[in-house]
């Protein structure tokens, strides 16, 4: 019989000096396991005699206690220690700052804002949102909106020209959004009723003008569309987009190929110093142009005059922009400048919509 107090020493020494709970595991495994050291000493005690089992089960069953009891004393030491690392490693600094996550610290551009302004007001009135290729055909830009072939104004809106296509059509980046109202008009029967936000081209570079610029149109057809509806959509959208009250406006009249008659609005406002005030005061602003759809354009695209009738409006996006929220440059919009942009840009999570503000 092997020397059962040298075991227990032997077994004691290794589990106090187990490094962690997978080695102390092992241990236990290996001695109190059903095919563990301390287990097979105790199967032993079943092919003794009687008096030899009265010396051996005592001093077996004590080392097998004994055991049991380092195992569990050395399974509290390690399981603190492992707690106090963890403690120390997950210990957190309430009194940090706390940083902002990705979708707080983003800014949304002013145009994109300006856009969604639009869509929410308009959407509130019945419209939807329609859009459309940047190239577009000289037909769709030029042709269909009632500028006959070879007038000056396809030149006045200083065109981008693009080579011909392989069917020999002139192609071109499209100079207002109109073409989508065409493309609408020819796509789906009266009656009619969209806004077309998007990007628009013309050859012109200065302080208040971009060779890429925004430009929102909107359109209703229908038997009855009259300038009395025209009115009352501009008059609303105008309180609805400077936020206020009442809003004064001026319908002078003007000239455009694709409407006739066709107006210039301007809103009243006041100036003093750099701040503008909008619906009230004694000077005038334009802000669009407007007007009823013109019976070619109508035919232009398979709709018949004596049946429908329609109105329609266009202005500058940039422009507007500007004015609401008091920039005084159109070239930094196209800059990529962050700093520019966490000044002017909104927080993306403050969404216009009617009920809770347009700007939050
Ligand atoms: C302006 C003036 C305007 C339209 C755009 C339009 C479109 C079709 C038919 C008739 Cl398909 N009209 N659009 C009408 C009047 C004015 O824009 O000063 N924009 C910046």
């Amino acid at each position: 019989m092997t020397d059962l107090s040298s075991i227990e020493r032997d077994l004691l020494a290794q589990i106090d000096a187990a490094p962690d709970e997978a080695a102390l595991e092992s241990l236990r495994v290996s001695t109190l396991g059903k095919k563990g050291s301390v287990s097979d000493l105790l199967k032993t005690l079943g092919r003794l005699s009687p008096e030899e089992r009265k010396v051996q089960g005592p001093l077996i069953n004590g080392l097998r206690d004994a055991v049991a009891a380092a195992l569990a004393a050395r399974r509290e030491v390690l399981e603190g220690a492992a707690l106090d690392a963890r403690l120390a490693a997950e210990r957190v600094d309430v009194s940090l700052p706390v940083r902002e996550a990705p979708e707080a610290r983003g800014r949304i551009h002013p145009i994109s804002q300006v856009v969604d302004e639009l869509t929410a007001i308009f959407a509130d009135m019945g419209f939807r949102v329609a859009e459309g290729p940047d190239i577009e055909t000289d037909e769709l830009n030029f042709t269909a909106l009632n500028f006959p072939v070879g007038h000056p104004a396809r030149e006045m809106h200083d065109t981008f020209f693009l080579p011909p296509d392989h069917h020999g059509q002139r192609k071109v980046l499209r100079t207002h959004t109109s073409p989508v109202q065409i493309r609408t008009m020819r796509s789906e029967p009266p009656p009619i009723r969209v806004i077309i936000p998007g990007r628009t081209y013309r050859h012109d570079s200065d302080q208040t003008h971009t060779p890429m610029f925004h430009q929102v149109e909107g359109l209703v057809i229908d038997r009855h569309a009259n300038l009395a509806n025209l009115k009352w959509v501009l008059v609303e959208f105008c309180k609805a987009f400077f936020e206020v009250e009442d809003v004064k406006m001026r319908f002078r009249p003007s000239f455009f190929p694709f409407t006739e008659p066709s107006m210039e609005v301007d809103i009243q406002c006041s100036r003093r110093g750099d701040e503008i005030r909008f619906g009230e005061g004694e000077d005038w602003l334009e802000i669009l142009g407007c007007g009823m759809v013109h019976p070619n354009v109508l035919r232009h695209c398979g709709l018949d005059p004596d049946v429908v009738q329609g109105f329609a409006w266009g202005m500058g996006i940039d422009r507007i922009a500007m004015l609401k929220y008091g920039m005084p440059d159109l070239r930094p919009f196209f800059d990529a400048d962050v700093r520019w942009l966490n000044h002017y840009g909104f927080r993306p999570l403050d969404m216009p919509t009617l009920a809770g503000g347009l700007t939050g």
